[in-house]
């Protein structure tokens, strides 16, 4: 996937932007609706600006790379989440916040549910401790829309395995892994149904772009 944190040219609005999320287990195209998404917003005269987690600043892309890397020392499960949520902290206060409180709409890759999906589902960690950091990171910050793609794991690592690259730390976890981290996803999306919006993934490519510009659409008005 390619890093890039854009905005567009376009006349900053008085008020603070709006925060999306995109979520979803391996391969289920998040990467590939990104464009679409940015693409939707700049059309409806929005700046927006494109980011992804774990990354999005210099130091959190150094962090990224150490968690991603497939043959790193073991790392352990405290030092994955501690380093998910510092490169979250240094996102945050460098990029996400200063965009939103300037009136851009920020869309990232990823954020906090697939910490509660990789390390609460996939690790079986704490919830209580993911929720405690969450607040002390984030504070108030929760995004104004998840956008939550979902499919059968087997079929969307299938998809993903297609891609050229190398297998990172994450994608060499077990399918039982997977099949947790999904069913956390799952409860997040039944815990907060205002937020989390759930996309069938394994739809065409047009079906799946129609029903994320519903779930966008209320957010313009
Ligand atoms: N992580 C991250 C944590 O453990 N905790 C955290 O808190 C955070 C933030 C990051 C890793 O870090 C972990 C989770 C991840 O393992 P990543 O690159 O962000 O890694 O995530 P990946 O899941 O690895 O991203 P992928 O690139 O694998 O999946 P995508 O982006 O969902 O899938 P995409 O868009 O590349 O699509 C896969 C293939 O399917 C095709 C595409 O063309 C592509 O070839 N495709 C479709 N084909 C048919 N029909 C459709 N509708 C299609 N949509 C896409």
């Amino acid at each position: 996937m390619t890093f890039f944190t854009q905005t567009g040219s376009f006349r900053r609005r008085e008020d603070r932007g709006k925060f999306i999320t995109l979520e979803g287990g391996e391969g289920v195209g998040k990467t590939t609706n990104m464009p679409f998404i940015q693409e939707y917003l700049h059309y409806h005269n929005i700046p927006v600006m494109v980011t992804r987690e774990p990354g999005g600043t210099k130091l959190a892309e150094k962090i990224r790379d150490l968690l991603l890397d497939a043959e790193s020392e073991s790392i352990s499960e405290q030092a994955e989440l501690l380093l998910m949520f510092a490169a979250r902290a240094q996102h945050i206060g460098n990029v996400i916040e200063p965009a939103l409180s300037q009136g851009n709409w920020v869309l990232c890759d990823r954020f906090t549910d697939a910490t509660y999906a990789y390390q609460g589902g996939g690790r079986n960690m704490d919830m209580g401790t993911i929720e405690w950091l969450e607040d002390l990171v984030q504070g108030p910050l929760r995004p104004d829309l998840t956008i939550l793609l979902d499919m059968p794991v087997e079929a969307g690592m299938a998809r993903a395995k297609k891609r050229e690259g190398k297998v990172d730390r994450f994608e060499s976890e077990k399918i039982s892994f997977f099949e947790r981290v999904r069913q956390a996803y799952l409860r997040q999306a039944e815990r907060y149904p205002e937020r989390i919006k759930l996309i069938k993934a394994n739809q065409s490519l047009t079906e799946v772009q129609n029903a994320i510009a519903n779930v966008i659409q209320p957010l313009l008005t």
